[in-house]
């Protein structure tokens, strides 16, 4: 609906239309593993995905397969209000993205009227200290660091409590990707978490995996071996922009049965995306459908001149200035957030007036826009 994802999947989208360049109704099984493949959807999932379809697929037959590779029972750890700070330890490989993603959340938290301390604890190399550095100096915030070479855990410790001392709500540690040897790494890492737990009780309170998106499929080794080392509980893939591979992000969900929390769609700080599974799939459906989206009940030939679910960026504007005015914050094409509560609330389009509602408890709305008030 307001293509935030889009733009991230721009190169994914573009390898599917060159598959099928023309939009239909139905497509086959072999024009969908083609695709899928060439999406860098592992080649056993995609197996598995064709197994349970008929010959000839429609959209809302694609949509429950693909969706339910996300629907698996897993705890996603949220920042909450008691939590403070909350600590998040950010691993992955050397060049995965740890450290410009660090920033994108930092902002993020900043920009929710949060607090934020920054912990550099790659202090394997010199220029991961410097980097860091000028992320918070940008960002504006406090930074808490040592010299190259010294204990990176020793960092850890001091960023927590100093955050304590100070109130901050959120801490995050960045961490080295890559040490002399794997073993150096994995013992390192999990010192670093006993540390924390050390300045505070339950901290870390998210480990989050870095993954480089470009590299697809073949992340999921790597996210394995990091899960050994310390349990991971959730992911955040970079790079989405740079690559054809968004497919993979299927076989990621579908074999490590984490929480896969944003995915990174460019190098400046705002580009992190809330990722969503349904906008995810929605999109990829857009690229190979004519159809209107299943579910929605809206009737094809109903023409309106601003069409709801796909607005322009324009009407999207739009749409967050009077969000913006009502006080609410957009989050993702599913979810607001209210600015002063902070507590989040989904999003519904109403296919018979053609307007955009809030929901509120029991999905009654609270607030309703309607298509001609994003002129
Ligand atoms: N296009 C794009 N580049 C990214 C994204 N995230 C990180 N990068 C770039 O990837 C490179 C490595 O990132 P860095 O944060 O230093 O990785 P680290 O070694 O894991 O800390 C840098 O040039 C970043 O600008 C993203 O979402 N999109
Ligand atoms: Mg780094």
């Amino acid at each position: 609906m307001f293509g935030f994802l889009k733009k991230g999947l721009k190169k994914t989208l573009e390898v599917i239309q060159a598959v099928e360049p023309i939009k239909r109704t139905k497509i086959s099984k072999d024009e969908l593993e083609d695709l899928l493949l060439e999406a860098d959807v592992s080649y056993d999932l995609v197996e598995k995905i064709l197994e349970s379809l008929p010959e000839k697929i429609d959209r809302t037959q694609l949509y429950n397969a693909l969706i339910s590779l996300f629907i698996y029972r897993v705890e996603k750890k949220e920042p909450d209000d008691e939590t403070k700070p909350f600590v998040e330890l950010i691993v992955g490989v050397n060049g995965a993205g740890k450290t410009t993603t660090i920033a994108k959340l930092a902002q993020r938290y900043k920009s929710e009227g949060k607090t934020v301390m920054l912990g550099a604890s790659d202090t394997f190399r010199a220029a991961a200290i410097e980097q860091l550095k000028r992320w918070a100096d940008k960002i504006g915030i406090p930074i808490v660091y040592t010299k190259q070479g010294h204990d990176p855990s020793a960092v850890a410790y001091d960023s927590i409590i100093s955050a304590k001392a100070k109130g901050i709500d959120h801490v995050i540690i960045d961490t080295a990707g890559r040490l002399h040897t794997q073993t150096n790494l994995a013992e390192e890492l999990k010192k670093i978490v006993r540390v924390c737990n050390k300045a505070m009780e339950g901290a870390p309170h998210r480990k989050i995996l870095i993954l480089d998106g470009t590299q697809g499929n073949s992340a999921i080794n790597q996210a394995r071996a990091f899960n050994e080392m310390i349990d991971i509980d959730g992911i955040i893939i970079t790079k989405l922009d740079g690559t054809a591979k968004g497919g993979a992000l299927f076989s990621i969900a579908d074999e490590l049965r984490l929480p896969i929390y944003y995915v990174g769609v460019g190098e400046k700080a705002e580009d992190l995306v809330p990722f969503d599974p349904e906008e995810f799939v929605d999109t990829i459906l857009d690229a190979i459908f004519v159809e209107e989206k299943a579910g929605t009940g809206k009737p094809a030939e109903v023409q309106h001149e601003i069409d709801v679910e796909n607005l322009t960026s324009q009407q999207l504007r739009k749409f967050e200035k009077l969000l913006d005015r009502d006080g609410f914050d957009l989050l993702s094409r599913h979810f607001v957030r209210d600015k002063e509560t902070g507590e989040t609330f989904r999003l519904n389009i109403n296919s018979t007036n053609n307007s955009i509602e809030i929901l509120g408890k029991e999905d009654k709305p609270i607030k309703s826009y309607e298509a001609r008030e994003l002129v």
